[in-house]
């Protein structure tokens, strides 16, 4: 990790680079604006400061700054742990057995290690090697540690074929495995009509079952999402909470789950948060193109509902894929939606062509409609930002840049860079330029507030990396094959401007 410092200063906020080749941002999810990235935060070190947690060391923080020196190996006592972290102390669950170690200086001290009988992996759940034939030799980063009796020391929560695995810690060590029954039944699929001629070809399958399911833990509560099919091609999405009783061993309270089912709601709708109220959210974003017009067109369709399918509002945008719909954008808790939309298609089929054939501008629009207390969206946006992209040449022959517009990855309203809760805009528009547009107060600047100088080869993320709350700019450059360079990467972190 070589570290470069650069400042670079937008109003009240600055920017500090650092090389660290080991963070990885990718796209955000579409619909809750959250980025995936490779490393979670926790501090390991009980300095107050939080750390980076990665599949295979911990990057401890100093005032800020990551220094290389204070780059800790994970332990590895086998091939690939899963591990999980609570209360600093880092859990490692592998093969057979459990391990607990605690950080002292830079090395880890084990304060635990036993065996256990953890359930078989769920189908699905891959052990091979990749596909390069090479085993992985680092671990994962997993979820499997929850304090569901609240007391401070986390139970084992593992989901196998036959119910919820919870173990718990009994002084020394974690004692006996408590299945939980909290799935829901499984269904029944019919199989294909049976050859009944001739007799060799007679089978009779025994019917498959099914089950489909989302487990959301929360204390010692368990919610369970499962959804049933309408004879409409419609879907009824069920919820039960059940309360598990950790003195009962954890098995869900007398009387059953606390259940809801929701309206009959198209397939294609997942299930989401929009607000904080209890009642189910579901949306789905899809593309398509449209041939009604002389010239076919990518149309954007952003369906949603917060009332748990009673009320259903769309918002229908020609667009490429943007890169998320849905993020917080005042800060106040509920989501809001972003309708992107492009102009290239503006005007009749002459003006489209010579546009894709001769212009290296793009234009691009930008509206926000938020949410209001009672779940709805505003019919008219509360925001427009117009913004000019340009490209290394026009679209019809434009080759990664163009790609990257496609697919959204031009702009980013997923971060609050000078984390005051509300969303601020980086947008590729220049090959070689980052712009960025703080929000003030709702609304953003007709000129970019900063820009950042960015390759035409690499691409760019927004994450908040060293957990301050003040989302951080990453540009990953990719490896050139023939310079042997390996992918290098840049955070700019977002620091407070003091004056
Ligand atoms: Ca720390
Ligand atoms: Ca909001
Ligand atoms: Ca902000
Ligand atoms: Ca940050």
């Amino acid at each position: 990790m070589i570290s470069a410092l650069i400042y670079v200063v937008i109003g009240a906020v600055i920017f500090v680079e650092k090389e660290m080749d080991t963070i990885a941002v990718g796209r955000p999810n579409p619909l809750t604006g959250r980025p995936s990235v490779n490393y979670r935060h926790a501090d390991f070190d009980r300095d107050g400061l939080v750390d980076i947690f990665l599949p295979d060391r911990v990057l401890l923080q100093r005032g800020g700054e990551f220094p290389a020196a204070l780059s800790v190996p994970l332990p590895l006592p086998l091939k690939k742990p899963e591990y999980d972290v609570f209360d600093s102390k880092l859990y490692l669950r592998t093969g057979d057995r459990l391990e607990i170690h605690r950080l002292n200086g830079m090395t880890w001290e084990r304060v635990l290690r036993q065996t256990i009988a953890w359930p078989d992996l769920l189908p699905g759940e891959d052990e091979t090697p990749g596909e390069t034939g090479v085993e992985r030799t680092h671990g994962t980063l997993g979820h499997y540690l929850h304090d569901l009796s609240g007391n401070g020391v986390p139970e084992i929560v593992v989901p196998a074929a036959d119910g919820l695995y919870i173990y718990a810690n009994e002084g020394l060590e974690y004692g006996a495995k408590h299945v939980v029954d909290v799935y829901p039944s499984p269904k029944v699929i019919f199989p294909e009509r049976a050859e009944v001629w001739p007799a060799q070809a007679r089978t009779i399958a025994h019917p498959p079952s099914r089950l489909r399911f989302r487990l959301f833990l929360d204390g010692d509560s368990v919610t369970v999402l499962s959804r049933s099919a309408d004879p409409s091609g419609l879907i009824r999405h069920h919820t039960s909470v059940w309360l598990l009783e950790p003195k009962r061993g954890y098995q869900p309270r007398d009387g059953g789950p606390a259940t809801s089912v929701t309206a009959r709601i198209p397939a294609h709708l997942q299930p989401c948060r929009l607000n904080g109220d209890t009642t189910p959210d579901f949306a789905a974003v899809r593309s398509h193109i449209s041939e009604t017009s002389p010239m076919p067109q990518p149309i954007q369709e952003l369906v949603l509902t917060t009332d748990g399918g009673k009320t259903l509002q769309s918002f229908r945008s020609r667009s490429f894929q943007t890169l998320c719909v849905l993020v917080d954008f005042d800060g106040d808790g509920d989501l809001d939606v972003v309708v992107e939309s492009t102009g290239l298609y503006k005007g009749g089929l002459r003006e489209s062509l010579t546009r894709s054939l001769s212009e290296r501008t793009l234009t691009h629009t930008l509206a926000i409609h938020l949410q209001d207390a009672q779940g709805r969206f505003s019919k008219t946006p509360d925001l427009v930002q117009k913004l000019a992209i340009k490209l290394a040449r026009p679209p019809f022959r434009d080759g990664p840049l163009f790609a990257e517009y496609q697919n959204g990855g031009s702009v980013n309203i997923t971060g609050d860079l000078n984390g005051d809760g509300k969303r601020d805009l980086v947008v590729r528009t220049h090959p070689e330029r980052l712009s960025i547009y703080l929000n003030d107060d709702l609304a953003f600047p007709k000129t970019p507030s900063r820009t950042l100088d960015i390759e035409p080869g690499a691409r760019f993320g927004v994450a908040d990396v060293d957990g301050d709350g003040r989302s951080d700019i990453v540009i990953h450059r990719e490896a050139s094959l023939e310079s042997g360079a390996s992918r290098r990467t840049a955070v700019y972190f977002s620091r407070r401007n003091a004056p």
